[in-house]
C-alpha cells in the first residue's frame, strides 16, 4: 500500500569520499645520459619547457635526484616507464622512479 509518511532525518549523512593519493615521479642521475637528452624526454614526456626541463635536469645532475612532477599513480608509472624506456632505447641509463606523496 502507498504510504507518503516522511521521516525526518536528525542527522546529516557526510559521504567521505578520499582524494586518489598522487604519486611523484622523480628523475635519477647518472654519469652517462647527455644533459640535452634528459631535458628532451623531460620536454617531450612530462610537457616541461626548455627553461623548466633544464632546471630539472640540473637540479637532478647536482643532488643526485629531483621531483619532476605529481600524477594520479597510473599516470605516474606510465610517464616514468615511457621516460625510462626512451633512454634504453638509446643505450643510456636514464631513469624515472615514482614514489606516493607524504
Ligand atoms: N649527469 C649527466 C651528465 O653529466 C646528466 C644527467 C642529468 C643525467 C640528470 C641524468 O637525471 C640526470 N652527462
Amino acid at each position: 500500500m502507498a504510504d507518503d509518511t516522511t521521516i525526518e532525518r536528525k542527522t546529516k549523512v557526510i559521504p567521505k569520499v578520499e582524494r586518489p593519493r598522487l604519486f611523484k615521479v622523480i628523475l635519477v642521475n647518472d654519469d652517462f645520459t647527455p644533459r640535452e637528452f634528459v631535458v628532451t624526454v623531460l620536454k617531450g614526456e612530462f610537457r616541461l619547457s626548455e627553461d623548466q626541463a633544464n632546471r630539472v635536469m640540473i637540479t637532478a645532475h647536482t643532488k643526485g635526484s629531483c621531483v619532476v612532477s605529481v600524477y594520479p599513480r597510473d599516470v605516474a608509472e606510465t610517464k616514468a616507464s615511457r621516460a625510462t624506456e626512451a633512454g634504453q632505447r638509446r643505450g643510456y641509463p636514464l631513469m624515472f622512479t615514482t614514489e606516493p606523496e607524504e
